[in-house]
């Protein structure tokens, strides 16, 4: 740039390089300004939130700049850009680790000490932003930390709206199909378009100046408030058309029971989608000499379950439509350029819309996705012929009420699929997709299913959420590498019988659980003794992942303490049991475990005899922030699902590398952490995967016996131990739950004990009583612990994500 456009950006430049710098006084002095400027308060009068929303403006000003020079840095590079599709982002609080990962720690702590406040009350002022359910929406938020910190892709308080970034998304309406200089042409007009509106969170990297952008997209009416409608006293159309196109962005997640709730959730889906592939196709378009046949080259698009695989249809409709590419050209580009990760075996997360319902709402990409279903149900037939594989693999889902199948659209629409550790990698091609791995198969390309195991990011699990491990860690290594390349902790397993690092890590480990203890007391008025066992079970609520067996567990040793004399009871190992996680709200069963759970909770924490060796309690208003108190103090935490049912999990991997031990079944993620951490440091029991179809077909035939101190377990519940007759209503809930268990007999579909809870529960005692017997010996603990955390680089994302990465690379058939 040259003449006076140069010297302004000259200028511009020198005032911006000396504009915001580091040090404490001047993050005092920009703290000062946003005190009163941006939120117009005193500086001699202000509360803590007022400070929390300062400091937020502060960080926020650092963040714009590295984000805009990413950005610029993007553009300049002309790199691939990697968009990660999600309706879920588990984010938790953002100032922590936002400082962290820009290397400020220090400072901070130096300008807002000198100010006379500490940076943890800053921080707890903080809401735990929370826009999803469980794993998949809090592996997003761990990839976007790895994203950035890897210097890869385009990827949060301190949010940024951008007004100028949106895009028009059209609702219902119809199509109308013309031929126009001998081409069929369709066009999708009327009904209704509401206005998404981009809303930017920076997210930095680690040790890096790279700082990526989570965009999440607002809806707004596409017209401005239509006063003339108002004023000619159409009063409610003029809010109801505001107000429609509001609920779409305000609740993520609507009861999806009721056909509206349905509707609802399609829409938002189909909202969130188009604005995404928009926006990066324009970004695209921006590119100097853009060709079309470059876009898998610069765009790699992944999908985060079904919840955006509405992308096949609608980049086919932007390509087709509106940039008026031939459908085969479309149609290979939006292969090459888009992937799907699926995250669960549950059948019921595999979503399927009502064909009349898609007709209505998405008219043109019913036809788009009809047209796909033909010309792909045509290669079928040429290959085998009729028969029950081409109904399997259709898109479409004959039946009473047609339906279209989202997870068959992602998997004939992407590039690759993959699923999210070994084993589940393995159950996707024998048990969820069996029809469309033979033919990758039978066509030469079996990668086209391939294994990504899940990770987590070390900068938030490890350094923000035990900062006392982080500088143990970091002592020992004599350097913060490890934080971005986690085989450096492999060196700590030397000092893994060192007294002295013994010392130091029981200490960290006391540290965690006065932190946890307090907060316990805080939140929940709860108190534990800080010397007992810390066993943990935070995930979603959810019958395959057992908190029923876990609660039975509890009850069970409850019931062995009551047999005991006060001196033998001295001896039994102290525990405090925490169960926490969110349940659907319309998920009955879930509620009625966690009513159970609390029961429980209610008659062994107050019994005179018991209370000092056995505490157990559900933790209400799971989260993010908590999950960060709660897995650093841990000894032990249950990952108890079926074997084959979890996916993979990932508080697993967060609970090991932090010193927790673990009690699991070989199931999803647990199989590989054991691999790498030494079978020692796990307690595994139950069943395997390969026996469980044989155990439900024998239970179903009767032969299915119920351990003696199982039994047990079920006289006390249903002897009204937990519920009785001051609670009619859950004793009868309780009672049905168990004899749901019990009940052996296959009429129709089987509603027994599908989770074989029965059959585990001998062995999960077992597995409980090695975990105490190896507590006793206080060394050896240790040593397992110190171990297992050291050997935990396999799952940090930054390897999760590096090999997605390398699997965009390579595009199959
Ligand atoms: C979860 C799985 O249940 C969990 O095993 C896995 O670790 C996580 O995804 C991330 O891949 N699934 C969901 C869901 O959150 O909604 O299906």
């Amino acid at each position: 740039v040259e003449g006076q456009d140069g010297n302004r950006m000259e200028r511009l430049q020198q005032l911006m390089a000396t504009y915001e710098p580091n040090d404490p006084e001047s993050i005092q002095k920009s703290f000062a300004r946003h005190l009163e400027y941006s939120l117009a308060c005193t500086r001699f009068k202000f509360t803590m939130q007022d400070a929390y929303r300062a400091a937020g403006l502060v960080l926020r000003d650092r963040l714009l700049e590295s984000l805009n020079d990413t950005n610029t840095y993007y553009r300049e590079q002309d790199v691939k850009r990697g968009y990660y599709l999600s309706a879920e982002y588990l984010i938790g609080r953002h100032m922590q680790n936002a400082i962290a990962n820009l290397d400020l720690e220090q400072q901070f702590k130096e300008a807002f000490e000198d100010l006379g406040m500490k940076l943890e009350e800053l921080f707890s002022e903080e809401a735990d932003p929370a826009l999803g359910n469980g794993g998949l929406g809090r592996l997003a938020a761990c990839f976007l930390d790895s994203m950035a910190t890897l210097q890869l892709g385009d990827g949060c308080p301190f949010e940024i709206p951008r007004p100028d970034v949106t895009y028009p998304v059209r609702f219902y309406g119809t199509v109308q199909d013309t031929y126009e200089n001998g081409k069929n042409v369709s066009r999708w007009v009327g009904g209704e378009i509401v206005q998404a509106m981009a809303y930017d969170n920076p997210i930095p990297g680690f040790d890096t100046y790279n700082t990526n952008n989570l965009r999440l997209w607002r809806a707004l009416p596409s017209k401005e408030f239509d006063l003339d409608a108002f004023s000619s006293a159409q009063f409610q159309d003029a809010i109801t058309q505001r107000r429609k196109a509001e609920d779409l962005s305000a609740v993520l997640y609507p009861n999806d029971a009721t056909y509206a709730g349905k509707e609802l959730r399609l829409r938002q889906q189909y909202f969130f989608v188009s604005a995404s592939l928009q926006d990066l196709l324009r970004e695209f378009i921006k590119r100097p000499n853009y060709k079309w046949e470059d876009l898998p080259e610069k765009v790699a698009v992944q999908m985060n379950d079904t919840h955006p695989t509405i992308a096949v249809a609608e980049m086919m409709r932007l390509l087709v439509d509106v940039q008026k590419l031939e459908w085969d050209r479309a149609w290979e580009l939006t292969r090459k350029c888009l992937n799907y990760t699926n995250h669960t075996v549950m059948p019921e997360a595999l979503e399927k819309w009502p064909v009349e319902m898609f007709e209505r709402m998405l008219p043109r990409h019913l036809q788009i996705i009809y047209q796909i279903n033909g010309i792909w149900i045509q290669k079928l037939l040429q290959r085998y012929g009729d028969g029950p594989i081409i109904a399997a693999l259709s898109i479409v889902e004959e039946g009473d009420v047609k339906k279209i199948r989202m997870g068959h659209l992602a998997i004939i629409g992407a590039n690759k699929i993959n699923g999210v550790a070994a084993i589940h990698t393995e159950i996707i091609k024998k048990e969820t997709f069996p029809e469309y791995y033979k033919w990758c198969c039978d066509n030469g390309d079996p990668n086209k299913i391939v294994n990504m195991t899940n990770g987590v990011t070390p900068r938030r699990w490890i350094h923000c959420a035990n900062p006392a491990l982080s500088e143990i860690f970091t002592k020992y290594l004599g350097s913060q590498e490890w934080l971005t390349d986690m085989n450096k902790l492999k060196e700590m397993l030397q000092y893994k019988e060192d007294p002295k690092l013994h010392e130091e890590w029981i200490a960290m480990k006391k540290g965690c659980k006065a932190k946890l203890a307090d907060w316990l007391k805080s939140t929940m008025d709860l108190e534990i003794d800080q010397d007992a066992l810390i066993d943990i079970q935070i995930k979603r609520i959810h019958e395959y992942k057992r908190q029923l067996m876990n609660i039975l567990f509890v009850i069970h040793r409850y019931l062995e303490l009551k047999k005991k004399s006060p001196s033998e009871r001295a001896s039994f190992q102290k525990r405090v049991v925490l169960i926490g996680g969110k349940a659907a709200s319309a998920y009955v069963n879930a509620k009625i475990i966690i009513k159970l759970i609390n029961n429980v909770a209610k008659v062994i924490n107050n019994d005179p005899d018991t209370k000092q060796y056995l505490k157990c309690a559900f933790v209400p208003n799971y989260c993010v922030s908590a999950a960060q108190v709660m897995i650093p103090a841990s000894d032990i935490s249950e990952h108890i699902s079926t074997a084959g049912t979890e996916a993979s999990g990932t508080s697993n991997m967060k609970f090991v590398m932090n010193g927790g031990l673990i009690v699991g079944t070989m199931d999803g993620a647990n199989i590989e952490i054991r691999e790498e951490c030494g079978h020692d440091t796990m307690f595994i029991f139950g069943c395997e995967e390969h026996q469980v179809a044989g155990i439900s077909a024998r239970a179903q035939e009767g032969h299915y016996p119920i351990d003696n101190r199982l039994q047990a377990v079920f006289d006390a519940i249903r002897n009204g131990k937990f519920a009785g007759q001051a609670e009619p209503e859950a004793q009868s809930e309780f009672e049905s739950i168990i004899s749901r268990l019990c009940n052996t007999r296959a009429a129709g579909t089987w509603d027994g004990d599908r989770y074989l809870v029965i059959h585990d529960f001998p062995s999960f005692i077992d597995a409980q009583a090695k975990v105490d017997e190896t507590y006793k010996n206080r060394s050896l603990w240790c040593k397992l612990s110190i171990q297992a955390a050291s050997s935990m680089a396999q799952f940090s994302t930054d390897r999760t994500i590096s090999e997605y990465a390398k699997a965009c690379e390579s595009r199959t058939t």
